[in-house]
């Protein structure tokens, strides 16, 4: 496995340690922002889990490694290079290993990557999930597959509402994942505060929220756990306006086409540029407030272990 997986030496002394470690994926920086603000993003995200007294560790991969814990250089890297970087999902991971490339990686493989570092928790803006009209195209992002089989949990704002919100909640209730809000019973839709759907269960604080995640591994559960936590107030879009964008988007992409894993990177993009970079303002402010609460959580679990 050495030969594929490198973690940073700071995340390993961190996780022998019982220090917390929180996880960053990599997509969110090559394909969900544009540059420069995507690398000014996932440093500034690392400086707030550090002030957090947590080590970040960001994953990517990095010349054929799967890399827990880039380094400064590696970030600006991917973040210049953008979308020429492999979009990597699990499938494509042994594909990007073996040739040697660089890769950006999704929630998905990022919590693959959690497991095999031993990172219990991650923090991203939003995850993948039903697309719309996935009754016709089959289209559910990998994401939701990794959710039910890798025990790691995530710290997201809800879904954006390029997905079909609904249905990503029952395809989550069926593979059994928890769905957890953070201070509210509403389903955060990443923007705003609410979609309209509710949640699986309302946790107050990041210590229950610990202790969900401990007694779910106490019973050799597999599953992830999936945290979502609204966007700040202050920083919440109008529902209204997010909407009517987000809607022009997905109809230019069914109209020209677009799917597969092109699908979710070109609606981002298209959102951003229809807000003239407001969206962009929103979604950088709801992913350090995920971090946050990331922090919170992997500090009060490393808190229960040592309890036990
Ligand atoms: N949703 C967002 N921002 C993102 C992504 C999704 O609001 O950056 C990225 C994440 O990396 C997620 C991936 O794991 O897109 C999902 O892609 P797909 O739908 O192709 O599985
Ligand atoms: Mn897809």
């Amino acid at each position: 496995m050495k030969e594929f997986v490198n973690v940073a030496a700071e995340v390993r002394h961190a996780l022998q340690h019982n220090k917390p470690v929180v996880a960053l994926e990599s997509t969110i920086i090559s394909h969900g922002m544009p540059y420069p603000q995507n690398v000014q993003t996932a440093l500034q995200v690392e400086q707030i889990v550090r002030d957090k007294g947590c080590v970040p560790a960001t994953v990517a991969v990095i010349s054929g490694k799967l890399t827990v814990g880039c380094s400064r250089e590696e970030i600006e890297l991917l973040g210049k290079l953008g979308t020429s970087v492999a979009k990597v999902s699990h499938r494509d991971l042994p594909l990007v290993l073996a040739q040697g490339s660089h890769g950006a990686t999704t929630v998905a493989a990022t919590m693959y990557a959690c497991k095999l570092a031993g990172i219990q928790i991650f923090a991203t803006g939003g995850i993948g999930g039903v697309h719309r009209n996935a009754q016709q195209t089959m289209d559910i992002s990998a994401d939701l597959d990794e959710l039910q089989h890798t025990p790691v949990t995530v710290v997201c704002a809800g879904a954006k509402s390029i997905l079909d919100i609904g249905l990503t909640l029952e395809c989550l209730e069926t593979r059994g994942v928890p769905v957890i809000g953070f201070g509210t019973e509403d389903m955060p839709a990443f923007y705003t505060q609410k979609s309209g759907y509710k949640v699986d269960c309302r946790l107050d604080s990041a210590k229950e929220i610990a202790s969900v995640i401990a007694a779910h591994n106490a019973i050799g559960m597999q599953n992830g756990t999936l945290v979502v936590n609204p966007i700040p107030q202050q920083y919440s879009m109008d529902a209204d306006y997010i909407a009517q964008n987000i809607d022009m988007a997905v109809k230019e992409a069914e109209a020209l086409g677009i799917g597969g894993k092109q699908l979710t990177p070109f609606l981002l993009d298209k959102i951003q540029r229809l807000t003239q970079g407001k969206s962009l303002q929103a979604n950088i402010q709801l992913v350090f407030n995920n971090v946050r609460l990331a922090c919170d959580i992997a500090a009060e679990l490393c808190a229960l272990s040592v309890q036990k």
